[in-house]
């Protein structure tokens, strides 16, 4: 860094850190490419337009199993290790939980030895950063690349001009389309190394570039701004991530974003393959594409566009080879999230392409003549049924999910193709999300059943014997314990808010949304308030109500959730009477890092989506592997927790996903549910008579009459279930040790929700990828 070590920043010590970890991961990551060329196997490409990464410094060096000599080494200058890791910036290049599952796949695939490339897009600017003005979130550009970035490796030699609109025509009877607007797309790369460092793959990242960055005869013209006007629009195609969760947004920058990348992947997938080959037919042996959801599904139609328009393959062969690589994950069965893009502005953009998926349907209509299934439609290109039809294999992400894909928007085609979906039920790195992020946990599990549980989950099982042995079961208590205390420091330190570190830390962090349900936890939240009041002296089991998380700009109701958790904690945490029983809080941009100081320190797990709407959740495994225990409905991946946990260790609620249907049928659900528990209606009239806003007393009427005249989340119809599950979670963290026996259970069965295990499954079901290290 050039700078003196008297003067040095935490930014220098972590910059130098940095280059001196790189430098150790270089040689590996060299070795697997050059190891993954000679065997010439299967490659996996993983294409996602989110890749929520986080900090990636102590990732490198937990992996490399260099915690203990950076910590010496480091302590010599007298700098504290913390204090360096504290000052990287979060990588945020994703939304939630699909971009973070493919940082979680990226870390398996290296540990496993599996030859891989994740593919996204470089933007300057990842998920805004949230900060609260009187309650309300407030968003702002989040800069991550304003400094530095060690992580990555500029490839400038590695660009691809690319194209929007324009024409299509037909020359000595080949198609050609000349895209009337170019940009180039180039590459980034950043080393993703694997656990004990044995295996590292690529995550490469593609940036926007202008095919003639400077115009210098409208320079010296004196028109500046023009001279650079180039740039400038294509730099704008990687600028910033959409943060939409959950609502295709429809724009016109979003359909190009989803095309530069993915083109520029395709062109980059064949560039190595043609390297290497000469029968493109071979391709589906060597290259297997997984499309994270919807979101780059137009890689279908470019590489079959390349093939045909472009190798000169039929139509008909560069289909069966492109149906050969593509496979496809669906994240979501909510419908506004499903991405329908409006066939004109399709057309206009990618005229080329819209011709190609008219071909596509007709191809699949012809093959299946007793079912007209088209991605194109009633004005619309549908991005699902075009994955779906262009798939060699679709699955879903929890064993419920998958059915209900089966079952629902699936249904039709799944008919057709019976043995196209498959399940692949989510996991979560053990790496960050156990053995980095819960040190005190991680080496009592170590000093019990050795260290192979870290690439090995399933070996926790081993500790079931210890859970039974007090001694054992005091020390995991301790580690608890202690990562509460340290969890409230953190708080107090940056928030000013002093917790209690004996209540029973009840954790709901994940992004804002009426499914998630967080005005329903709010609203247990309420009541219990009340019911405290009501019992001045009464004998409660000590709450600590931690949310976290962030809603998309436009989704106001979520940010009016927001609102009314924030003035809700301002009224409970100032009430003299209760708040030694209840404290509430909102911690402000949620994001990677932050979910690694919470979780540890969680006792109970809320995982309360209305059943049928989450297609697996993540965190909650991350909590169950950390020792909480989950309240939760049968939604997603929780049934299988609890299935794998016990149900005697998981405080179930709740209405199941075809019951919902039902109660939906109900026109009145939801005031039939008010009259029938007082409980639930007070706590709404405290909301909507101002309660919690009293210079504004009708700010949260709107929330009170949505959930008494609609409720399509079917809130009040769970609530007096959810409010039991809620006592019987106190009544069980009366006994410390009991509710210790059921978090380690927890802790110990959780083992096959590591991505590893998810990994294998892709490998083995779909890809058909070997691991390149030796076993
Ligand atoms: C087009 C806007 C948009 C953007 C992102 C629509 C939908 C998405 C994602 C699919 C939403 C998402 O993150 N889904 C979550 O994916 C996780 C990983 O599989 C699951 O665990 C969550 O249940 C699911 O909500």
């Amino acid at each position: 860094m050039g700078k003196d070590p008297e003067h040095a920043k935490f930014f220098d010590w972590r910059m130098a850190l940095s280059h001196a970890i790189r430098d150790r991961i270089v040689d590996r990551w060299v070795a697997s490419t050059r190891r993954t060329y000679e065997q010439d196997g299967k490659r996996v490409y993983y294409l996602s337009m989110e890749f929520l990464i986080g900090r990636l410094l102590e990732d490198g060096i937990v992996n490399l199993g260099l915690v203990e000599e950076v910590g010496e080494t480091l302590r010599t200058f007298g700098i504290d290790y913390r204090s360096v890791l504290e000052d990287e910036p979060d990588a945020a290049l994703g939304n939630g939980g699909l971009g973070r599952l493919a940082a979680c796949f990226l870390d398996s695939l290296s540990t496993i030895g599996c030859p891989a490339m994740g593919y996204g897009i470089r933007y300057e600017n990842g998920l805004f950063k949230q900060s609260f003005v009187d309650g309300r979130q407030v968003e702002s550009p989040e800069t991550w690349l304003q400094e530095p970035h060690p992580w990555e490796f500029g490839r400038p030699e590695v660009r691809f001009t690319l194209g929007f609109r324009g024409e299509v025509t037909t020359e000595n009877g080949r198609t050609v389309w000349k895209p009337s607007e170019l940009l180039q797309a180039e590459a980034f790369d950043t080393p993703i190394v694997g656990w004990q460092g044995r295996w590292a793959n690529t995550l490469r990242l593609w940036a926007g570039r202008a095919v003639d960055p400077f115009d210098l005869d409208r320079f010296n013209a004196g028109d500046f701004a023009a001279a650079a006007e180039h740039e400038a629009l294509a730099r704008t195609i990687s600028r910033v991530l959409y943060p939409e969760d959950s609502n295709e947004a429809g724009k016109e920058l979003r359909l190009k974003q989803e095309f530069f990348f993915s083109a520029a992947s395709i062109r980059d997938i064949l560039r190595r393959f043609e390297g290497q080959h000469e029968d493109l037919r071979a391709l589906p042996k060597k290259v297997a594409i997984q499309l994270n959801d919807t979101h780059p599904a137009i890689a279908g139609p470019e590489l079959l566009r390349i093939l045909h328009d472009e190798r000169g393959l039929s139509f008909e062969e560069a289909l069966e080879i492109t149906h050969g690589c593509m496979n496809y994950t669906n994240h979501t069965l909510l419908p506004e999230a499903l991405e329908r893009w409006d066939e004109r502005l399709f057309g206009r953009l990618l005229p080329r392409h819209l011709q190609i998926i008219d071909r596509i349907d007709d191809a699949h209509y012809r093959a299946n003549p007793t079912r007209l299934l088209s991605a194109r439609s009633d004005g619309q290109v549908k991005m699902g049924e075009l994955s779906f039809i262009v798939a060699n294999k679709v699955n879903g992400v929890s064993a419920l999910h998958t059915d209900l894909m089966k079952k629902t928007v699936f249904k039709d085609l799944h008919g057709l193709h019976p043995d196209r979906i498959v399940n692949e039920t989510n996991g979560v790195t053990p790496r960050r999300w156990l053995h980095s992020c819960n040190p005190g946990l991680s080496s009592l599990i170590t000093d019990s059943i050795g260290d192979g549980w870290i690439a090995d989950l399933e070996q926790l099982e081993r500790l079931e014997p210890f859970i039974g042995k007090d001694d054992w079961l005091h020390r995991f208590r301790a580690v608890k314990a202690e990562n509460k205390v340290t969890l409230c420091d953190y708080i107090a330190e940056r928030h000013g808010m002093r917790l209690n570190p004996d209540a029973m830390f009840d954790i709901q962090i994940k992004r804002i949304h009426e499914y998630k349900r967080q005005h329903l936890n709010i609203l247990e939240a309420i009541a219990h308030w009340q019911e405290i009041k009501d019992t001045p002296g009464g004998d409660w089991v000590p709450r600590v109500k931690i949310f976290a998380g962030k809603a998309a700009q436009g989704y106001h109701f979520a940010k009016d959730i927001i609102h009314l958790i924030n003035d809700v904690a301002k009224v409970v945490n100032a009430d003299a009477e209760t708040r030694d029983s209840l404290q509430v809080i909102f911690l402000p941009n949620y994001n990677v890092t932050l979910a690694e100081h919470l979780i540890p320190a969680a006792d109970l797990s809320e995982q309360i989506s209305t059943a049928g709407k989450e297609a697996s959740g993540t965190g909650n495994m991350k909590f169950a592997l950390n020792g909480a225990l989950t309240i939760g409905t049968l939604d997603g991946a929780n049934v299988e927790i609890r299935e794998r946990v016990g149900e005697e260790n998981f405080f179930l609620f709740g209405m199941l996903a075809d019951e919902v249907m039902q109660r939906r049928m109900i026109h009145d659900h939801a005031q039939q549910a008010i009259a029938a528990d007082p409980r639930l209606a007070r706590a709404l009239e405290a909301i909507r008579s101002g309660t919690f806003s009293p210079q504004d007393p009708g700010r949260y009427v709107h929330i009170a009459d949505n959930l008494t005249w609609s409720d399509y989340f079917l809130v009040c119809s769970d609530f007096s279930a959810y409010w039991q599950a809620q006592r019987e979670a106190d009544h069980a963290y009366r006994d410390p040790d009991l509710w210790a026996r059921k978090a380690a259970l927890n802790v110990a069965r959780s083992g096959w929700f590591s991505s590893d295990r998810t990994i294998r499954g892709y490998m083995c079901d779909i890809w058909g990828a070997e691991s390149l290290l030796a076993p």
